[in-house]
């Protein structure tokens, strides 16, 4: 603990933070990047706490860029609540500037570290504790999306380059399978088989980007329930986080991760996949919540696709979780040896799941947005 004191303090000023770090943590949420809460306090006796984050410099080599999208995003946003009037300090992150006048500071070790406030009175949820919550979360989304409605996608760099491109997560896992490099693939047979039987799904959203049938938007790109913060008192989500993958992509990719992660009625990694499946209540509270704020800026071909996205998330989630475990555990931070495979299985559960209530999903889509559309 005393080295997390000692490396957080030097961090903290490079970034200019004044008083003495009293209380420091390791946040264990995200599967990429390294985070601590620390709290300082000034001389005044005043007190605030900051999210020092290390960056994954394997998953995000270039920080100048990875930067640059969150400073503008999060610049955008501000502008808009503040328009609204809102409170920016709560309602989006403010990261600070290092004494080079970057969001970022490289130490001596080449890792490179950022600094933003925490939020105060606020709580973020693992997994969906009530209907309220999940319709609330998915309003949240579609309000982020909707204030960046008007950022274009070009100012934007493409942080990690064809992160939803299902097609090219399909060839990394035939090449993972092809030179099965841990030696795992006796392992995990059956869950290669359900993979590759779903191949044709994989061009069906990136096809109708290339015929400009469906628009790019800047969007999330990671939109796990976690990463919105709740306010304490009314439970509304009120700020988004963790921007990284923050880029042009489709709404559709937004709404779908969100159904992967909240609507699921396991965890992310339930080792026992009887216990997976699609809660078909949460799928319609999150429908209502997302389509109430997003849904008149949506076309009626990502309107009709909602359903489709939350199953092909959930099978890209699957088949990136398989592809690491076959190429030993490179990407994601795993707990014990089989984490991956147990997330891939947990994830091609919930995908089987899926395809049986597709016509249910799509109903309820039907239904959520005629009357969004009616409230014009
Ligand atoms: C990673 O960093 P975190 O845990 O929010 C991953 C997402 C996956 C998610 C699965 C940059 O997100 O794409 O959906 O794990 N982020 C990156 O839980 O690869
Ligand atoms: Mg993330």
């Amino acid at each position: 603990m005393s080295d997390i004191f000692g490396k957080i303090s030097q961090i903290a000023e490079q970034f200019s933070i004044a008083g003495t770090c009293i209380e420091a943590s390791i946040v264990k949420s995200g599967h990429i990047n390294s985070t601590y809460k620390a709290v300082f306090r000034q001389q005044t006796g005043a007190q605030r706490a900051y999210l020092i984050q290390k960056i994954n410099s394997r998953v995000f080599p270039d920080p100048d860029r990875l930067m640059h999208n969150i400073a503008l995003v999060t610049a955008h946003l501000r502008e808009k609540i503040l328009r609204e009037g809102g409170d920016a300090n709560r309602e989006t992150l403010t990261f600070l500037q290092a004494q080079d006048g970057k969001y970022y500071f490289r130490d001596e070790n080449g890792e490179n570290w950022r600094i933003c406030y925490f939020i105060d009175d606020t709580y973020s949820c693992d997994y969906v504790k009530n209907s309220k919550i999940f319709l609330n979360s998915g309003a949240s989304f579609g309000i982020f999306q909707r204030r960046l409605a008007d950022l274009p996608g070009s100012a934007l760099y493409e942080t990690i380059p064809d992160f939803h491109d299902t097609e090219k997560r399909f060839a990394a896992l035939q090449a993972a399978i092809d030179e099965n490099r841990a030696g795992r693939i006796d392992t995990c047979r059956n869950e290669i088989t359900f993979a590759l039987a779903r191949q044709q799904d994989c061009g069906v959203l990136v096809s109708m980007i290339r015929q400009r049938k469906l628009p790019l938007r800047v969007t999330h790109n990671d939109t796990k329930l976690n990463n919105i913060l709740f306010d304490n008192k009314t439970n509304q989500g009120i700020c988004i986080v963790d921007l990284d993958t923050v880029m042009p992509g489709l709404a559709l990719y937004d709404f779908g991760d969100s159904i992967r992660f909240g609507a699921n009625t396991a965890a992310e990694d339930e080792p026992d996949i009887t216990k997976v499946s699609l809660n078909i209540d949460l799928y319609q509270a999150y429908t209502e919540g997302y389509l109430s704020t997003a849904g008149q800026s949506l076309t009626e071909t990502e309107a009709a696709l909602l359903p489709f996205s939350s199953k092909l998330m959930t099978y890209e989630c699957g088949i990136r979780f398989l592809t690491d475990y076959l190429n030993g555990d490179a990407y994601f931070k795993t707990a014990y040896a089989e984490h991956n495979l147990v997330r891939c299985r947990a994830q091609l559960a919930l995908v089987a799941d899926m395809e049986r209530k597709l016509d249910i999903m799509q109903k309820i889509n039907e239904k959520a947005f005629i009357a969004c559309k009616g409230e014009r």
